[in-house]
């Protein structure tokens, strides 16, 4: 019996509460509603034809893509694939982007996105590109705000977990990587045990500012902690860069226990001028190292992978000046700047309060050698001697801190779910807004950068539980639109959100609108297979290898009958989209594929790689709803068996191609009336 009681109990127990978590969230839902009453709608309502007033990119993390958003109305526009395969746009299968995902370890598929980053000009977002970090297998990318394609990659070599990344500098001259997992430098079979003795951390400084050519300009090899997020200094802080670490303890097991017993761990301020000018003489050590930059050319569409297999190391002993060590609490996770560049924020996940270091007083200190020691030989500098001020009763887990650059920061409260507006140099808490629920990033558009919009901030929330319809064990991410143009921030809108957007950014649409590409130019396609014509296309055998060269018009492909192909062959499919109008994409698929469609924009050359694996026909078709004959938009390949005596031939002649022509007269849609019908 008194097991049973027992038993009681313990059900009674998880009613009471679950019906407790109803009731908090029924509160919660109810006081959401009250915040976001009165003209909230109106304030996110972009009435149909209408265009938002912002650009939003938020990484997809685990989906390890980034998804671009309109503000305020959270409409999801686009996903840019980077560094994950994507089928829906043949991303890492089609054979001219295959080679975006070569690394050291081979080709890979996917990645943890984290942090967007917009290229800046003199500290301000200036729309020319995005910038992103892979977290698993460390590497940055760019993509083309003109495209929203990723036309760079660069993998960071002596670097296990690419975190801290890719944060610029004020005027895109580097952006940064810095390890969040320590490892042996140069990686090699240790004992974990000797964690403390063989493992280090490397910051990388990336040279970002020329498209195409982006390299590691220098890496400084650091003591083994977890290095976090970083960021740039601005104004009189211009030429420091700021980054978190934690596990100070230099734990390698239990890190959830054993890295959280420092009261402070370190933020690491490095001159990278210093840096400069120590590699100017000649102090850096060329160290073998191999990783690889890849490069998406614009006019043949095609890709290239290059090895490389050095890079120039800094040590902090042979470059004195160049890092410090400032004490902060506790197991510190963002640093954030303020717009006039005096104040450096710790978001301590731990800690008590949000403390406030001041690039001045660090200056002073670094010249009154106010040192408590050093880790390493890198000076560690008093805690007192930098500290600007402490907010008080923040609320628990500060995370991150954005702007409004009227004097006002906005922190991320993860554990007690809420975001926190406060006031630099006073450090008095202004407002709280509940959010829904376990906020990471915060967002301000232009935020972290020394002029922000500052009308909006977007809460990144984690975790959604009630907040939409459920969708079975695993429910989407959640964004929630605050409005901080007033004195105190009101609730407009949650919308949901793919993946898991860690950070985001966001710019003024008309920074970049009127300057997007509408098609690749069909004259500047270099790509090895393009057709310029349909009578361009055609088949040609080099022994096993057969290419079939095709254009993609609206409604067909050209040529569009096949045979000759055996079994054996390896196929490749090259199509180009010889349209020259905005927005005709057309798709390509072939039955049995074992990789996925081709999309092409319009002007572009893809290629799709096909086994056959048995004798009969393989229709193709066109993917993307093109014209009012998309369905038509079809052929055929006929595989026969191996020495079959079929010849080959792409069986759109002459006279068919006429024929096809004057079809294309019925079928073809100029841009302006060009509608997709629905429901075929
Ligand atoms: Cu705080 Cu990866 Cu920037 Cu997630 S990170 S939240
Ligand atoms: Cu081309 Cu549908």
């Amino acid at each position: 019996m008194p097991i049973v009681t027992k038993a009681r109990e313990v059900v009674i127990g998880a009613l009471i509460a679950a019906a407790a978590g109803s009731i908090m969230y029924a509160c919660a839902t109810t006081k959401t509603t009250d915040l976001a009453s009165g003209d909230a709608a109106s304030k996110v309502y972009v009435a149909p034809g209408s265009y938002d007033q912002y650009y939003a990119f938020l990484s997809g993390g685990y989906n390890g893509q980034i998804g671009v958003y309109g503000l305020p109305s959270g409409r999801l526009l686009k996903f840019v694939s980077v560094f994950s395969q994507n089928p829906e746009t043949g991303w890492g299968y089609n054979e001219e982007s295959k080679p975006m995902l070569q690394t050291t370890y081979g080709t890979i598929p996917w990645d943890d996105t984290h942090h967007p980053e917009l290229s800046q000009t003199d500290g301000v977002p200036d729309g020319r590109w995005l910038f992103i970090n892979g977290n698993n297998t460390p590497r940055v990318a760019r993509v083309d705000l003109t495209t929203f394609e990723t036309t760079e990659i660069l993998q960071i070599p002596n670097s296990a977990g690419g975190h801290a990344s890719p944060f610029t500098t004020p005027s895109t001259k580097y952006i940064v990587s810095a390890t969040r997992f320590s490892v042996p430098v140069p990686n090699t079979d240790v004992a974990i045990e000797s964690y403390k003795k063989n493992f280090r951390g490397t910051l990388s400084f990336i040279t970002a500012d020329q498209p195409g050519k982006m390299d590691i300009a220098f890496q400084i090899l650091l003591p083994g902690f977890n290095y976090d997020l970083g960021h740039a200094g601005k104004g009189p802080s211009d030429g420091w860069f700021f980054f978190t670490s934690y596990n100070s303890e230099q734990a390698n097991e239990k890190l959830e226990l054993n890295a959280s017993q420092n009261d402070k761990d370190f933020i690491a301020a490095v001159n990278y001028r210093q840096a400069e000018s120590c590699l100017a003489q000649g102090k850096a050590r060329q160290v073998a190292s191999e990783y690889f930059h890849n490069v998406m050319d614009e006019k043949s569409h095609q890709a290239r992978a290059e090895r490389k297999t050095s890079v120039r190391v800094l040590d902090p002993a042979a470059c004195p000046g160049m890092v410090y060590y400032m004490p902060t609490p506790k197991s510190p996770h963002g640093v954030d700047i303020d717009p006039t560049g005096e104040y450096i924020v710790a978001g301590g996940k731990l800690a008590t309060v949000i403390p406030v270091h001041s690039f001045s007083r660090l200056q002073k200190a670094i010249a009154d050698k106010q040192f408590d020691g050093d880790v390493e030989g890198i000076p560690v500098v008093k805690y007192a001697a930098t500290i600007a001020g402490e907010v008080q009763k923040p609320g628990l887990g500060p995370l991150h801190t954005e702007f409004d650059g009227k004097g006002n920061a906005y922190t991320s409260m993860f554990i007690s779910s809420e975001i926190v507006k406060w006031k630099l140099g006073t450090w008095e808490v202004l407002d709280r807004m509940p959010v829904y629920y376990s906020v990471g990033h915060l967002m301000i558009p232009g935020g972290d950068s020394k002029k922000p919009w500052g009308q909006y901030v977007l809460s990144l929330n984690k975790i959604t539980k009630d907040r939409y319809l459920p969708t079975g064990p695993e429910l989407s991410q959640s964004a929630q639109l605050i409005d901080i143009s007033g004195d105190k921030m009101r609730m407009l809108l949650d919308f949901p959100t793919i993946g898991e957007p860690h950070y985001a950014q966001a710019l003024p649409a008309a920074l970049i609108r009127d300057r997007q590409v509408k098609f690749y130019k069909l004259s500047e396609n270099t790509n090895a297979n393009v057709v310029k014509a349909e009578s361009d296309g055609g088949i040609t055998r080099t022994g096993k290898r057969v290419d079939i060269k095709m254009a993609a018009i609206r409604s067909h492909f050209a040529p569009d009958n096949i045979e000759g192909v055996q079994l054996g062959d390896t196929v490749y499919f090259h199509v180009t989209n010889i349209e020259q109008d905005w927005d005709i994409v057309h798709g390509f698929a072939v039955l049995g594929a074992e990789n996925a469609e081709l999309i092409m924009a319009p002007g572009a050359t893809r290629t799709l790689k096909w086994l056959p694996k048995s004798p009969g026909i393989y229709p193709f078709y066109c993917t993307d709803f093109c014209s009012a004959l998309h369905q038509e938009m079809q052929g055929y390949v006929r595989v026969s068996p191996a020495g079959s005596a079929v010849p080959l031939m792409a069986n759109t002649s002459k006279k068919a191609m006429a024929q096809i022509s004057g079809a294309n007269a019925d079928g073809r849609r100029s841009h302006d009336d060009h509608a997709r019908p629905g429901g075929e």
